[in-house]
């Protein structure tokens, strides 16, 4: 995949917060082969909690200060500032000595399973996904309003309504008057209603004080290559593949790897839409190149396919039998309170309007992951791959 950005234009300081994550670490590499000046953040609260809950990744990374030095091989201008967002002064310090034209924020508690666990987990993935929101917010209203802010949003914010889901907005008609609003939100988790609440603070800045923002909707990610010139593990992110951090797709390869039937929550018909991590830093990429305008909240669909949970268990168990591995499927009791069984049609044009150009699930990319697994079986944990944390 090659990067959008064309040699001639303006450079820019780009800040990543949450740069150690499943997202943040592959967008820093990519970002590393443009000219722009990187500055990565992260307070390493997600290796912290896969210590804690015993659910380690595949491969242990090194820590970005040793990463960072391998990326100045292609990119001097690059820094990491191990800060906590939720930290007001200390972010505001951080925003104010960079002023960055960009900010793509990742630092948010990304799991629905962690954010249900209990109070705790609830309370930590509220608290710490709007603390940093909110303090991005307030660093970006104070030193640099042109600061373009591109937020990671999910899809499950929609949840599955029984109509079609629009791109970020719906035109309501009532009375014989109309107006534009967010499409209604109703999330399935703590971790979604967060996000919700990430959307309703950032509209409020956007219209009342005049930022720019960037939504992006994304639906479950799956994948470990990001490009060619980056291909060896130590550019490739955190692949966890528990059950509280692990998105379905990759957790399906490893548990086809380990001989352990995939776990098809309920009756499997549950749709999502999907993307391969290779077109989340593609259209992080194209939101940069396009960035809204003071007062405009620019929300993407991000997600390529439509599956249903059977689907997907289903394209793993094929791919793998072509490298000989018999892969069996096994529906097990729903840990979640989800519709097993709903409409889903959501809209995701605005990305392919903007030139996206989608890496589709097929057996080769189903290959290309268990391969990278396949190279670490004998690091699997066999013991964090039920679901164990139960919703009700
Ligand atoms: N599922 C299974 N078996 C498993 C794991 C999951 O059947 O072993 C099912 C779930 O019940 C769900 C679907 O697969 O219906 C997707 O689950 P997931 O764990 O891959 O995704 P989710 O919990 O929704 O969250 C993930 C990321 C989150 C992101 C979200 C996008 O962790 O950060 O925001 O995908 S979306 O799902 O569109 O909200």
């Amino acid at each position: 995949m090659e990067n959008v950005f064309d040699r001639e234009e303006r450079t820019m300081k780009i800040m990543i917060l949450g740069a150690d994550g499943y997202l943040g670490w592959p967008m820093a590499a990519n970002l590393s082969l443009t000219k722009n000046k990187l500055i990565l953040v992260d307070n390493y609260i997600k290796r912290t909690l896969f210590k804690k809950y015993g659910k380690e990744p595949l491969v242990s990374l090194p820590r970005l200060e040793t990463r960072c030095k391998i990326l100045k091989k292609y990119n001097k201008n690059i820094s990491f500032v191990k800060t906590d967002c939720t930290n007001t002064q200390k972010f505001l310090n951080l925003f104010s000595r960079h002023k960055p034209d960009v900010v793509i924020h990742f630092a948010e508690l990304p799991s629905a399973p962690y954010s249900m666990h209990n109070f705790k987990e609830g309370w930590k993935t509220l608290d710490n996904n709007l603390k940093s929101t909110f303090n991005l917010i307030t660093a970006v209203k104070t030193y640099n309003r042109k600061c373009h802010i591109i937020k990671l949003g999910t899809m499950g914010e929609y949840g599955t309504p029984n109509i079609d889901i629009e791109e970020g907005w719906l035109t309501v008609k009532h009375k014989g008057r109309q107006q534009k609003f967010l499409y209604p939100r109703q999330g399935s988790s703590l971790y979604h209603t967060s996000k919700i609440m990430d959307t309703d603070l950032l509209w409020f800045y956007v219209r009342t004080f005049g930022l720019r923002v960037t939504d992006l909707m994304q639906g479950p990610v799956y994948g470990v290559k990001i490009n060619k010139t980056l291909d060896a593990d130590q550019f490739y992110p955190t692949f966890a593949y528990d059950d509280m951090f692990g998105t379905v797709l990759n957790r399906f390869i490893v548990q086809g790897i380990a001989n352990i039937p995939l776990t098809v929550y309920g009756s499997g018909n549950q749709i999502r839409g999907y993307l391969d991590i290779k077109d989340t830093i593609q259209c992080i990429n194209l939101a940069i190149k396009h960035a809204p305008k003071a007062n405009e909240l620019r929300i993407y669909n991000q997600f390529t396919q439509q599956f249903s949970v059977n689907e997907l268990a289903k394209k793993v168990q094929n791919a793998l039998k072509k490298i000989h591995i018999n892969a069996s499927i096994k529906k097990i009791k729903n840990p979640r309170v989800e519709k097993e069984k709903h409409y889903y049609n959501a809209k995701h044009s605005g990305m392919k309007k903007l030139g996206l150009k989608p890496s589709l699930l097929t057996d080769r990319s189903i290959i290309e992951i268990a391969e990278y697994v396949i190279k670490h079986k004998n690091k699997i944990n066999k013991t964090i791959i039920q679901p164990k944390s139960f919703w009700k």
